[in-house]
């Protein structure tokens, strides 16, 4: 994009010196050829980024939008196209597409899931547009179609709910013969399922009495994680443990749980894990209604300010940055929550 608009600057102080030198026809020009000529140039000089995001599926996408948008800014050297794909790969796909023939000079993308990217990244390269990850992940074969990828170590996260699972049991309910799991996934072939459930199913490996009796696609939305819950409860009567791979997942299972009368938490009948600790779930876990939100951090937006300004300058990135994360539980939860910022 840089380039085109360095073709209008041209024209345009070519315009102001041939008007300078008298040779215009009528220096007080109407207004709207006036306006035409001095039409503010978005992309003058800023860098041209084209964002192409999953959706508005959760809050927590939410504060990652916001995250980008607050760093891709005009003070701050960018010019920002932003494309919601409404948790859609072929609408994302169509945004890439766009933005190459828009000749930006970054495609930021966080791909809704793994597969069925190679064609268009390939696109992108030939067109010399370097593309930047974030949030999840691409399965491609040639890993040079993407520049660098920021986000979260899924499987890390997987594993610090399965870890902590494994030390509540042990103090809570030591000789528990069988402990009956159920797991509310997010959306499928994305890297946080994929990520989330592998760690978590490492470590129900080493539990022998832990029985994962289902785990059922609820797409990392409010209403799926109610309907889902749902049937559920009605197909197990004994559910021990939920297992809900995202905040917004888990607070449409609680509205399920409180139709049916059965109670979670630190008191409850069933044991709740969460994953995302955005603060309206961390909310519920000091109240004890969720006994762990395991966080996953969308404050992503500095890091892809920071490896578009290095390409800029020619400083060597990583290929991957991972963001820092913790675990939170009603015993450490008081410490972030009136600071929270989403
Ligand atoms: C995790 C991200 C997931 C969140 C969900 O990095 O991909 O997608 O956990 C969001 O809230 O929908
Ligand atoms: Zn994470």
């Amino acid at each position: 994009m840089k380039k085109k608009w360095n073709k209008w600057i041209v024209t345009f102080f070519l315009g102001v010196l041939i008007c300078l030198l008298g040779a215009c026809a009528n220096p007080f020009a109407p207004d709207e050829l006036l306006e035409q000529e001095t039409t503010e140039d978005p992309g003058e000089g800023l860098i041209v980024v084209g964002v192409s995001q999953v959706g508005s599926e959760s809050i927590w996408r939410t504060a990652h939008t916001a995250s980008i948008q607050e760093a891709l800014t005009a003070e701050n050297g960018y010019y920002m196209i932003y494309d919601n794909a409404r948790q859609k790969q072929e609408n994302q796909i169509k945004a890439i597409r766009n933005f190459i023939s828009q000749q930006v000079d970054y495609i930021v993308l966080s791909p809704i899931t793994e597969t069925g990217w190679d064609t268009v990244l390939q696109e992108a390269k030939d067109a010399g547009i370097p593309v930047i990850l974030m949030d999840r992940m691409v399965d491609v074969e040639d890993e040079s179609l993407y520049a660098a990828w920021i986000g979260s170590d899924f499987e890390e996260e997987g594993k610090k709910a399965g870890y902590w699972l494994q030390e509540y049991l042990e103090k809570k309910e030591p000789d528990e013969d069988a402990v009956r799991i159920v797991v509310l996934l997010g959306t499928e072939g994305s890297t946080s399922v994929i990520g989330r459930s592998r760690g978590f199913e490492y470590v129900a490996a080493k539990n022998p009495n832990w029985e994962i009796l289902e785990q059922v696609d609820a797409d990392f939305t409010t209403a799926k994680g109610y309907e889902v819950m749902k049937q559920l409860l009605e197909k197990y009567p004994d559910i021990d443990v939920i297992v809900s791979q995202n905040d917004d997942m888990t607070f449409g299972a609680l509205e399920a749980m409180d139709e049916a009368g059965v109670t979670t938490g630190k008191d409850g009948d069933v044991i709740l894990i969460s994953f995302d600790a955005v603060k309206t779930a961390l909310e519920k876990v000091g109240e004890g209604r969720i006994n762990v939100d395991i966080e996953c951090n969308p404050l992503q937006g500095q890091y892809i300010d920071m490896i578009i300004k290095n390409l800029e300058s020619g400083i060597p990135i990583e290929k991957k940055y991972y963001t820092v994360e913790r675990i939170f539980t009603p015993e450490n939860v008081g410490l972030v929550l009136d600071d929270r910022l989403y």
